[in-house]
């Protein structure tokens, strides 16, 4: 029976992922089968008890007491084997184990960061380990999001000002998404991440291993993926169109006009002070949305995203 519905649900790749898929199964076919039983007996009924004459008179039976106990008992059972099946999954979901990884995963238009126990920070890319319990303390810096890995049966609004916590032990490695699911502005569809289940070995070593190009690739093709990866691109495009931010499109050394009248030539000091802290000087006819990267990103991510600036003409 399992395998014969199982296409309804993403692939289960955490610990608790096959009993909410079980309850789920269960509360389904349970009401797929009432729904057959009574949508079968109205159409029964309605046929064979239809009124064929002036002289047919309605029954004169008003009630049956063994028919009434079996429509309350039946129902009443199946309710209470749904409320302790479904509150024993709850309360496992919900009670992240002592000995936890913790993850801090932050929400903000539109992108995901995850800063690990020694104060790296990721964004875009979600890296846990396999078999191991991984708590995440989640929330937002401007408005709701929620944090939904479906492979992971694990959801979790990210509300600002205050932590929400989920936790999940992925038993497989691969590649899964992560996308936020509380409708949360222009990009939000763009708001997505990607779950990396690696082993406990490679974990400790990516861990280790700081953020850099990769061996042979350029300072500006290191930026462009991080234009990528730090989701740039929900505002920003690279070929003139119009996004809540100004495109990058021809933005290198162009003289810029600020919402306070002052002006400046756009070279590597003012990118910087853009990407740290926006907030400095608002280009006129934008708003001030963009989140301030302090913090988030290291300086040698700061250098490539000048060189990758440099090279969209
Ligand atoms: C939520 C939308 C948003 C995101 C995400 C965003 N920005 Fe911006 N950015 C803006 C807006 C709006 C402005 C213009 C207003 C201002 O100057 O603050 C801007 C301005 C800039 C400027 C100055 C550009 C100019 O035309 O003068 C730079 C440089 C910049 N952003 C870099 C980045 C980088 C790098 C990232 C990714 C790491 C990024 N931004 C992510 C919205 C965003
Ligand atoms: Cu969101």
């Amino acid at each position: 029976m399992r395998e014969f519905i199982s296409w309804m649900m993403p692939e289960a790749a955490s610990t608790v992922a096959n009993s909410i898929d079980n309850i789920t199964y269960f509360i389904m076919l349970v009401s797929v089968f009432f729904f057959i039983l009574i949508m079968a007996g109205i159409i029964v009924f309605a046929i064979k008890f239809k009124k064929k004459s002036d002289a047919d008179k309605t029954s004169p039976v008003d009630n049956n007491h063994m028919l009434e106990l079996v429509w309350t008992i039946i129902p009443s059972i199946l309710l209470a084997i749904m409320f302790v099946w479904g509150f024993q999954v709850f309360l496992t979901m919900s009670i992240p184990p002592k000995d936890a990884v913790e993850i801090k995963v932050t929400g903000q238009k539109w992108f995901w960061t995850f800063t690990y126990p020694n104060g790296h920070v990721e964004s875009g890319k979600f890296v846990v380990p396999v078999n191991t319990p991984v708590k995440t303390l989640i929330s937002s810096r401007d408005v709701l999001h929620s944090m939904f890995i479906p492979a992971f049966r694990t959801k979790m609004d990210a509300v600002p000002n205050r932590y929400t916590v989920a936790w999940f032990e992925a038993t497989k490695t691969g590649k899964y998404p992560l996308y936020c699911t509380e409708f949360c502005g222009t990009s939000h569809s763009a708001m997505i991440a990607e779950v990396e289940v690696v082993s406990k070995a490679d974990y400790d070593k990516w861990l280790l291993s700081s953020a850099g190009p990769a061996e042979g690739e350029s300072l500006a093709d290191y930026g462009a993926g991080l234009y990528k990866k730090n989701a740039c691109f929900t505002c920003h495009s690279l070929d003139g169109s119009s996004m809540p931010g100004p495109t990058w499109k021809g933005l290198w050394g162009t003289k810029r006009q600020f919402a306070d009248g002052s002006s400046a030539v756009v070279d590597e000091n003012y990118i910087r002070e853009s990407i740290l802290n926006p907030q400095a000087k608002i280009v006129q006819g934008f708003q001030p949305v963009m989140p301030a990267f302090q913090g988030i990103l290291q300086e040698k991510e700061i250098e490539a995203l000048i060189e990758f600036i440099k090279t969209v003409q």
